[in-house]
């Protein structure tokens, strides 16, 4: 059954892949899983016939026959689930990648989120010169222990897992602020995601919403 997800239908970072459809459609594609899109305006979104999928009225949602799923992290740990090739066989080493997949979206996105909410917010604000830099160092303080435990590793524990998909597409949000820059093992680590074909066919899915043709065309 062709599972169908909902995605912005004018996302507002203009197709650069940061809203959270995207690290669904990059687990779809790396399951080889082929998926139907469903885009949704503002509006819509806080429309009950949305609610009914997504109590809180954002994308993205994963209908698959009678499942209706919301929470991208869930989506991709669902899919993960059911698909060879995101969560390894073994037992441990599986629920270690699963413990990633949870810090990326429980440790490591609070502290990016928070940036993007005192820009939002706070950005023409007295104190947003002094807040920002407070803000930013708490990232660095995540970016730096992360980077710490990847050391010259490709992926975070043995082969690329969900928790690296998950990882990945979090620290991406961090792309227009520069921060990234700093750690270049994390620049690299990203940099290895996004090469991954799968990556790249989720990236020109999205893309093609916004601009209406492929990236290359
Ligand atoms: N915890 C949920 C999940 O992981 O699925 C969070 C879902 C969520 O925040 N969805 C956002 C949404 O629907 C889109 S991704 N927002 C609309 C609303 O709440 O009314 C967040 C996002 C939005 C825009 C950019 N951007 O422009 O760069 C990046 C990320």
């Amino acid at each position: 059954m062709t599972p169908t997800i909902t995605a912005f239908e004018r996302s507002p970072d203009r197709g650069q892949g940061l809203a959270r459809d995207m690290r669904v459609r990059w687990a779809l594609e790396e399951v080889g899983q082929t998926y139907a899109v469903r885009l949704v305006s503002f509006a819509a979104m806080k429309e009950p016939a949305h609610r009914a999928l997504h109590p809180f009225g954002q994308i993205p949602t994963y209908e698959e026959g009678d499942l209706v799923l919301f929470e991208s992290g869930a989506i991709v740990f669902h899919l993960a689930q059911h698909h060879a090739g995101l969560l390894p066989d073994d037992a441990n080493a599986r629920a270690r990648a699963i413990t990633w997949m949870f810090a990326a979206v429980n440790t490591v996105e609070p502290p990016i989120l928070d940036l993007q909410t005192v820009k939002l917010l706070e950005g023409d604000k007295s104190w947003y010169p002094q807040r920002r830099p407070l803000v930013e160092d708490r990232i660095r303080v995540r970016l730096a222990e992360l980077s710490a435990r990847l050391g010259d590793a490709d992926w975070l524990d043995g082969a690329f897992s969900a928790g690296d998909l998950m990882m990945v597409a979090v620290l991406l949000r961090l792309k227009p602020s520069g921060l990234l820059n700093e750690y270049p093992r994390l620049s690299a680590y990203v940099a290895r995601g996004e090469a991954r074909p799968a990556y790249q066919r989720a990236f020109a899915a999205q893309w093609a919403v916004f601009t209406g043709k492929s990236p290359t065309g």
